[in-house]
């Protein structure tokens, strides 16, 4: 089957990376986890072992009781039945095997039943530090870890339930970004000190130990309608980062209509590396 030209012309990024000629109409395929060569799972643990490192520095602690949960093998790339029971007894949710990137209103409709696409795909070795597309690292250990916490499992089905109307009012830009900072780059506060739980950041070697600790980017209090205003960047660290109280700010978030929200926003962009006059600061970038 082929991925039709709509499809395509609103992916978020080009080129894309992995095999869509076997996969269903929803887009999803089928990990075929016997196909993963001895290399990879080779590579998989050395990214395994290093980010586990970081993360136990870093990471939030509902991430790290995350991956307890999953107890994934650190030797092998993991099989998407097995982790997918797990975190299903938790919160419900289910993962589905995907080629690669899928569009936007076939992602959002997942999400809304509780289903989170992990890409099939591994990087290859002279990627371990950098990647352009989500691959089974970045949507794997990034991801399904937060997905047995069931505060954020429910925020995340709010995001794709709310999916549909911005496709329609034309303001999926402004949902992306609350995807971008507060799924791909978050912090939270914690008792000893700000922690990561983004998947960007977390599937990164170097991005999260920057993310908590360096002096350069600015660290900004959670706001819904700020973080939309909020351009990003997605070929170097981030500027910004916004840091959560707790989960329960994010999911809360989600309980208010957004079309209001879109409407009064709309045209009003924030540079990344702004501080606006109604930021509750953190930390203030030096750069
Ligand atoms: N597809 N596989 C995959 N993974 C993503 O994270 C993803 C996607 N398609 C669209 C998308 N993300 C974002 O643009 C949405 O959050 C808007
Ligand atoms: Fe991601």
């Amino acid at each position: 089957k082929e991925i039709s030209q709509a499809a395509i012309s609103n992916m978020p990024v080009t080129g894309l990376r992995g095999d869509y000629t076997h996969m269903r109409a929803d887009y999803t395929t089928d990990q075929s986890w016997r196909d993963y060569t001895a290399a990879e799972h080779q590579l998989w643990q050395r990214l395994y072992e290093r980010q586990v490192r970081i993360a136990k520095r870093y990471a939030a602690d509902s991430f790290l009781a995350g991956l307890i949960h999953l107890n994934m093998p650190m030797d092998r790339i993991p099989r998407f039945d097995q982790a997918s029971e797990v975190i299903h007894r938790r919160t419900r949710w289910q993962i589905v095997a995907v080629p690669g990137l899928i569009p936007d209103d076939v992602f959002f409709a997942h999400l809304s039943k509780r289903q989170f696409p992990v890409t099939v795909w591994l990087r290859k070795p002279e990627e371990m530090d950098y990647l352009v597309e989500p691959d089974v690292f970045h949507d794997f250990f990034g991801h399904v870890p937060l997905l047995t916490q069931p505060v954020f499992a429910d925020y995340l089905q709010e995001y794709g339930r709310k999916g549909a109307e911005a496709l329609e009012l034309n303001a999926t830009k402004l949902l992306a970004r609350l995807f971008w900072y507060m799924v791909e780059f978050g912090l939270i506060k914690s008792p000893d000190g700000i922690k990561a739980y983004g998947a960007g950041m977390l599937s990164s070697a170097t991005e999260t130990a920057y993310s908590v600790d360096s002096e350069i980017p600015n660290r900004i209090m959670f706001r819904l309608e700020r973080v939309m205003q909020t351009d990003y960047r997605i070929d170097s660290f981030q500027s910004t980062y916004f840091v959560l109280e707790r989960f329960d700010d994010l999911f809360n978030a989600m309980r208010q209509p957004f079309a209001p929200i879109y409407h009064a926003i709309s045209g009003s962009a924030i540079s990344a590396d702004e501080i606006v006059e109604t930021d509750v600061v953190v930390h203030a970038g030096k750069r």
